[in-house]
């Protein structure tokens, strides 16, 4: 093989065996990113709580809005876990039980998407009825996979 073409295969094995780490420019940046969409999602979620446990008024709309917006978040964070990202508050389990790291994605995923609908049924109970299931999902990912 010539030079070029070792190299070309060099890049291209690289390029299909560096994953969502390669998305990011340093593992630092992974941090940061997966951290800034959890704190966001946290921030919105948290507003619907407020909601939901009468500590504000309710709101069909803002409701409605913070869903999607968590809903949004929800599928962000889990590409930025990539192999050499380690660090934050992630536990080294993240690195070691991908089937139940992934489960528990899926999973928040899942309830956020349902958060949506309910917060679009425009009444305060149907929000009532899903945020207690959506904050056990982030609890249970929480309990496995992230240091206090
Ligand atoms: C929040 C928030 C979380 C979850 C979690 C649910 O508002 O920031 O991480 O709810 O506490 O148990």
């Amino acid at each position: 093989m010539n030079r070029f073409a070792s190299l070309a295969l060099a890049a291209a094995c690289a390029a299909t065996a560096l994953p969502a780490a390669a998305q990011f420019a340093k593992p630092e940046d992974a941090i940061k990113y997966r951290q800034s969409a959890l704190f966001v999602m946290g921030q919105h979620f948290t507003r619907l709580g407020a909601m939901a446990n009468g500590r504000a008024p309710y709101d069909a709309a803002a409701a409605a809005a913070n869903a999607e917006i968590v809903a949004d978040m929800a599928k962000l964070p889990w590409a930025a876990f990539g192999p050499g990202t380690e660090g934050g508050k992630a536990k080294p389990e993240i690195w070691k039980e991908d089937a139940k790291f992934k489960e528990r994605q899926q999973k928040l995923i899942e309830e956020t998407g349902k958060l949506v609908t309910a917060a679009k049924a425009g009444n305060l109970d149907a929000l009532k009825a899903q945020f207690g299931p959506t904050a056990a999902s982030c609890k249970a990912c929480h309990d496995s996979f992230r240091n206090q």
